[in-house]
């Protein structure tokens, strides 16, 4: 495997961040197969929006190829990268995140995820063997990272007693589901003097869509904010996955789960590598509080709207803004 020890993201302008609290052991840990998970992972939804999931079933060597694919090409030359076209709004990113000004110790590679067996037509550019072995190991990992995102949210729809139990997951699994696949990459960075704080990976905020599942190397960066607003670490486990509530789950739950607030910070040492699944509605999905989940008298936080309205607003953020403030009643 190609490991990535040395920073290689040149010039950028550090956004420093306060020092850290530290590893937070208080994360949930839910193991879907046992009784009762449900509501574990309501519970989660609710507190932190945020939970780690164990024995999820998708083979440890499939997440290790696709690793080691990713970690491949981000050892490439620059020019390589860059042939794979701009990240706005799929390809290759570094340091600048979006199209608003917001940058981070990061680069990156977007990929949008259709319904079919994808011949994932930015990696043409990679010469071949990589490029098959990269594109089937990615439509292998999103089957299983779809089918695991479905699990969960089917988890939350039993948990919370509403019908049918496919209610959130078919969101996702519809053909024009609008899904996204990220790889990140944050070099080893030279930290700054100790007083002066941490580098920011990748900035604070909260995911557009209705889940995240991540999974990540052995480094540590990903941090998740509580409600009072403390920043706790989150301890790498690259054998397990995380789950995050997006935007679009919080207001189809009508505030009731939290999508929560979340941010990497640069390691002074190691390369971080994570993937994440975004799993999103199709562009015309109505989104809105479900009457189901509403209490007798419970009023509305959100005005209705399309995934592709909240989708062009969020655009138009910088990372760190409240975007679901505007939609808000
Ligand atoms: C955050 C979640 C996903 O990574 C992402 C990001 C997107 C991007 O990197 O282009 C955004 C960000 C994310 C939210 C606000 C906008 C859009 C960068 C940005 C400043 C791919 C997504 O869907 O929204």
């Amino acid at each position: 495997m190609v490991v990535l020890t040395k920073p290689s993201l040149g010039q950028v302008s550090l956004t420093r961040t306060q020092k850290p609290n530290h590893n937070h052991s208080g994360i949930p840990v839910i193991d879907l197969s046992q009784p009762g998970s449900e509501a574990l992972v309501v519970r989660a939804c609710e507190e932190l929006g945020f939970f780690k999931v164990t024995d999820h079933g998708i083979p440890m060597e499939l997440i290790a190829k696709l690793e080691e694919e990713a970690v491949k090409f981000f050892a490439l030359p620059q020019i390589d990268k860059e042939r794979v076209g701009p990240a706005i709004p799929f390809g290759y990113g570094s340091k600048n995140i979006g199209c608003n000004g917001d940058t981070g110790w990061v680069e990156y590679l977007l990929m949008e995820i259709t319904s079919k067996p994808m011949s994932h037509a930015s990696l043409a550019v990679l010469t071949e063997p990589s490029a098959s072995s990269f594109r089937s190991a990615l439509n292998e990992y999103i089957s299983a990272v779809r089918k695991l995102a479905c699990e969960v949210l089917e988890s939350m729809a039993e948990g919370l007693k509403i019908e049918p139990r496919n209610i959130f997951s078919k969101m996702v699994m519809d053909e024009e589901s609008d899904s996204v696949l990220r790889f990140n990459h944050y070099p080893p960075c030279p930290m700054p003097q100790a007083s002066e704080g941490v580098v920011t990976g990748f900035g604070e905020h909260t995911d557009p869509q209705i889940i995240s599942v991540l999974r990540s190397n052995d480094t540590a960066g990903l941090q998740i904010s509580l409600r009072d607003g403390s920043w706790v670490s989150v301890l790498p486990d690259r054998a397990a996955f995380f789950i995050n509530v997006g935007d679009s789950l919080q207001v189809l739950t009508n505030g009731r789960f939290r999508s929560v607030r979340h941010r990497v910070l640069a390691n002074g040492l190691k390369s971080r590598v994570s993937m994440i699944y975004f799993g999103g509605p199709p562009s015309g999905e109505r989104l809105a509080p479900m009457s189901l989940l509403m209490r007798e008298g419970e009023e509305s936080h959100y005005r209705e709207f399309t995934w592709c309205e909240y989708k062009r607003c969020a655009y138009k953020t910088m990372l760190a803004d409240n975007r679901l403030g505007q939609f808000e009643k």
